[in-house]
């Protein structure tokens, strides 16, 4: 039986992940921090099966242990500070756990491979951030980066030790270099999630208006549960490599907010809508667009749910949660 340890296990990727991965008959184990983890109840109850182990990635020992323990085939480096605006505000502890953390989990995984480089397959979740002040349009694997936020920095640290650690050791380490991906398990201070939520209980007077910020920025969205799949088949490859992974298609804020509020039947969405300058980055990354063409024509990944789709999938069940009264 494969067994596969995942980084980020609380996070919205982590839990697609583990459940495409226990459908596909692995034995799936999760790393996950502190002495009390307020998302372990949500892990247990989503992924039962799943077998949690305790550890930081900034925590080298805790990370070997871990490995010895589970003596994994495959593994998924998802964990991170992952919100870009949070990391100008921590941006010692972004890079202590964005990047150094991929050094820790590689280190620790080369050591358990012992003599055998390749004993162990990983994945490094790298992103889209990374190009910042893009260079080229779209961006593809070759792009050169150029990062705009601590986060992205830090996350451009971890591609290159990804690169480096296959290039020096010979280890099986691919670099999925991400465009956003969102779902209803998005983190409710990402943009999309922000406002699925915020329109659902806009829709039944809950709520007056949202708070936003750079209504001009444009992202390349897809579903969450698409891109789980490619981590997986990047992996499955005989020999390891790095590859983007994105719909090409790219949608401004503006246009999420008309996509959303839409859904509920709110064409004049500007009344509910207040531009709050806290929501303003330092700097910001004005437009991504990803060319996939590499994965598609490799892995043969292609994205199944368009933008419409996923904006009416989070409000759908940002209804259904908010009429629960039991948000996710
Ligand atoms: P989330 O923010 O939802 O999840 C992040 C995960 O990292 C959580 O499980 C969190 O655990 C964990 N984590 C944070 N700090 C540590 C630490 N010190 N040690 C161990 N684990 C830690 O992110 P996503 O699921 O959206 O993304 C997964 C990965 O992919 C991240 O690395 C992200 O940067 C990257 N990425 C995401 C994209 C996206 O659009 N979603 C696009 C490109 C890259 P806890 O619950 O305990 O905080
Ligand atoms: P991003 O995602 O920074 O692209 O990083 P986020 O959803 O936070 O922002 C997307 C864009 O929307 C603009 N924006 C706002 N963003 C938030 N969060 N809140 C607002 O009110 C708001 N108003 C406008 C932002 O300025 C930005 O331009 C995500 C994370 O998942 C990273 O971990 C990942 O690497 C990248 O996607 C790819």
């Amino acid at each position: 039986m494969q067994r596969a340890l995942i980084t980020g296990i609380t996070g919205q990727d982590g839990l697609y992940l583990a459940e495409s991965l226990l459908a596909k008959g692995y034995e799936v184990h999760g790393l996950i921090r502190g002495q009390s983890n307020p998302k372990r109840p949500l892990v247990e109850r989503l992924v039962p099966e799943v077998h949690l182990h305790a550890g930081d990635l900034t925590d080298q020992s805790s990370l070997m242990r871990v490995m010895a323990a589970v003596d994994p085939h495959e593994v998924y480096n998802l964990g991170a500070v992952s919100f870009v605006a949070f990391s100008w505000e921590n941006a010692r502890v972004t890079s202590d756990v964005t990047g150094l953390g991929v050094l820790n989990m590689l280190e620790a995984v080369r050591l358990h491979c012992g003599d055998d480089p390749r004993r162990v397959r990983f994945y490094q979740a790298s992103s889209s951030e990374m190009f910042g002040n893009v260079y080229e349009v779209p961006q593809r694997e070759t792009t050169l980066l150029r990062p705009r936020s601590p986060y992205a920095v830090s996350k451009a640290y971890g591609h290159h030790m990804t690169i480096n650690y296959r290039e020096s050791y010979g280890m099986h380490a691919s670099s999925g270099v991400l465009f956003n991906h969102e779902s209803p398990r998005r983190g409710i201070e990402f943009v999309t999630r922000k406002v699925s939520r915020a329109v659902a209980r806009i829709s039944m007077g809950r709520q007056q208006t949202i708070a936003m910020g750079n209504l001009d920025a444009q992202r390349d969205w897809g579903f969450a549960g698409d891109y789980v799949e490619a981590m997986w088949l990047m992996l499955q490859q005989p020999e390891p490599d790095d590859y983007v992974v994105a719909t090409g298609e790219t949608h401004s804020v503006r246009e999420l907010l008309d996509a959303a509020f839409g859904h509920v039947g709110i064409t004049d969405w500007q009344p509910h809508v207040v531009l709050d300058p806290a929501f303003l980055r330092p700097a910001e990354v004005d437009v991504l667009t990803g060319d996939a063409s590499k994965a598609r024509a490799v892995l043969d990944w292609k994205p199944k749910v368009a933008f419409g789709e996923l904006v009416a999938m989070m409000v759908e069940a940002d209804l259904v949660a908010e009429k629960a009264d039991s948000p996710y």
